[in-house]
């Protein structure tokens, strides 16, 4: 093939426009002056946590007696990013952003623990990491789907925490939060008193063996609702003196004033101590956003209240939650995770998010530094259409299909002729230096709303075409993704679809020169045991290119996205 007849990357990029990273809206510290605030204590001085009460009201205090509100990120999900555990980052927390505490999420499900147990030993490498730098440290048992922390896929929670227990025994700096967020993902739980019920039965004997063990440690239990019902916790409290109930908010979603908020002020005047182990920018997906005056308003509250927040978390993906600058493609390259030996992410090494969190952590102003990359150029794609499926181009609109929000590439989306009918098109140039975690540099392009069903189909099959200007190495992996709201609006294939690029010459050619393959997907094989029934509504489709190692640059081309009854 004609490798090197064009320039590298030129003609992908040359069609690419940048996008622009959302402008920061405007954060108001005259409006919410309690965002400013003093530097946080450290371990080393406030010593074990304890929950005092104080005028009806329980707060977090240090061993001399005095409130200790604790500020500080969580990682993403060890799983995916666990390049964070390094010294310098760590470093770069305790001092730079002045954190007294570093929240370990560890997810059970979703390739987690449960499946890959080598998450523990990410987690205690933080725990250490995070007592080194005088920090306190949250191991997170992080429960998301299924939503009962007594479900199956959660069985080995009272072992887990015997043995970190065993390994820290009563250590000052650790704080054990036993249950993300419970909620009604099935198996899961009622967004009422049954439902914290269920989440007391499951928190009670793992407290109970913390403290037989001598383990006082602050403990952490979440609330029903993603943990948005610290009010029924405060109704119906453990039977334990040093346990702070959750409350998780995203600030585009969880409005100042509104349902969350009113039950943490409900459960603030009922007495018990409170804790917001998990909060973002964005909205409740995680992206979106940022919705800075809305955090604001909520960290007011907070530190007005001595209540201490976590927030949500020290990834490089692209999404707007995410602190760290992401990959994308033309506009600049993803951070690293490692800061460097000199401890300190550059101002735009940090998303507008992460430079929010940490003027906040610190309790400083938030000045935001002017953004490179942002461009008021926007880009022209195709007509977009109808949400249609099978989707054929045949009309020469998109069909619905759009970039995700989130995805690392967004050049322009083209309705062209491709192997002898309209397709649906877009430019791609994978990075030379491939970016921490898995999808950071995967074009993921979806249609929205198309509400389909398989019936009797077995497989959803699509073409799938590319005009490369380069492709010499690696792989292209073809994920195919479902948003069916009955499966908790994801399901993925469990057989992607991968293409050997360093094999080309295998492949079959077009009379107009693309390469072009058939992926099929088995919608019977879906990833965690997922089963879509015949009637299952798939609201949403989302195809993601996820590159293995290569260094293709070019056109791909999606066409006649199908179900069909058996292979053809
Ligand atoms: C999100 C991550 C996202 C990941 C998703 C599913 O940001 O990259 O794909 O989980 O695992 C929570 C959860 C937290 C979520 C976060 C944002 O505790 O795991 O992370 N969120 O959706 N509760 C409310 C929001």
């Amino acid at each position: 093939m004609n490798r090197n007849t064009h320039t590298p990357r030129a003609i992908a990029l040359a069609a690419l426009i940048s996008l622009s990273f959302a402008v920061p809206l405007a954060a108001d510290e005259k409006a919410y002056p309690g965002v400013l605030a003093p530097a946080t204590v450290r371990p080393s001085k406030a010593g074990a946590l304890k929950i005092i009460a104080k005028g009806g009201k329980a707060q977090i205090c240090g061993r001399d007696g005095t409130q200790v509100q604790l500020r500080g990120m969580s990682t993403h999900g060890l799983q995916w990013f666990p390049q964070i555990l390094n010294d310098n980052a760590f470093r770069a927390l305790a001092v730079d952003w002045g954190s007294n505490v570093v929240r370990l999420a560890m997810y059970v499900t979703e390739n987690g623990y449960a499946s890959n147990p080598v998450v523990k030993d990410r987690l205690v490498e933080g725990v250490r990491l995070a007592i080194k730098h005088d920090m306190y440290a949250i191991v997170d048992w992080h429960v998301l789907s299924p939503g009962d922390p007594n479900a199956k896929d959660y069985a080995l929670a009272r072992e887990f925490f015997r043995e970190i227990s065993a390994l820290f025994p009563n250590d000052p700096h650790v704080i054990y939060e036993l249950c993300n967020e419970p909620n009604g993902n099935r198996p899961g739980v009622s967004n009422d008193e049954a439902g914290w019920r269920q989440v007391k039965k499951y928190a009670e004997p793992i407290v109970k063996e913390l403290r037989a063990s001598g383990n006082q440690n602050l403990i952490i239990v979440g609330s029903p609702n993603w943990s948005q019902r610290p009010d029924l916790a405060a109704d119906d409290p453990i039977d334990d003196a040093n346990v702070a109930y959750a409350f998780h908010f995203y600030s585009g979603s969880h409005l100042p004033g509104a349902y969350v908020w009113q039950k943490v002020e409900y459960a603030l005047e009922k007495g018990v101590a409170l804790f917001c182990s998990e909060w973002g920018t964005s909205e409740a997906n995680g992206d979106g956003g940022p919705y800075l005056d809305e955090a604001d308003a909520w960290i007011d509250m907070m530190n007005r209240n001595g209540i201490g927040w976590i927030n949500w978390s020290m990834t490089t993906k692209s999404e707007t939650s995410g602190a760290f600058r992401p990959y994308k493609m033309g506009a600049h390259e993803a951070a690293s995770l490692d800061p460097g030996s000199d401890g300190k992410w550059a101002p735009d090494e940090l998303s507008p998010s992460g430079e929010y969190a940490r003027a906040r952590i610190k309790g400083a102003r938030f000045v935001p530094v002017a953004r490179k990359d942002a461009s008021t150029v926007p880009i022209e794609h195709a007509e977009e259409g109808y949400a249609t499926f099978p989707s054929d181009f045949e009309d020469g609109t998109r069909q619905g299909w759009s970039w995700f929000g989130g995805s690392p590439v967004q050049s322009p989306i083209i309705v062209v002729n491709a192997g002898g009918s309209k397709a649906l098109g877009w430019a791609v140039a994978y990075p030379e230096a491939k970016p921490e975690g898995d999808w950071t540099t995967a074009p993921r392009i979806m249609v929205s709303n198309v509400n389909v069903s398989r019936k009797t189909a077995r497989y959803l099959t699509l073409d799938f075409l590319v005009k490369p200007e380069r492709a010499s190495r690696g792989a292209l992996r073809i994920v195919l993704a479902m948003a069916p709201p009955s499966l908790g609006y994801w399901a993925q294939a469990e057989d992607d679809f991968v293409i050997d690029l360093e094999d080309l010459a295998s492949a079959e050619r077009t009379a107009d020169g693309l390469y072009r393959w058939r992926a099929r997907f088995d919608l019977t094989k879906l990833k965690e045991g997922k089963k879509l029934k015949a009637d299952t509504t798939i609201r949403d489709l989302t195809v993601v290119v996820v590159d293995k190692g290569s260094d293709f640059a070019g056109t791909m081309f999606i066409d006649n996205v199908r179900f069909e009854e058996s292979p053809r």
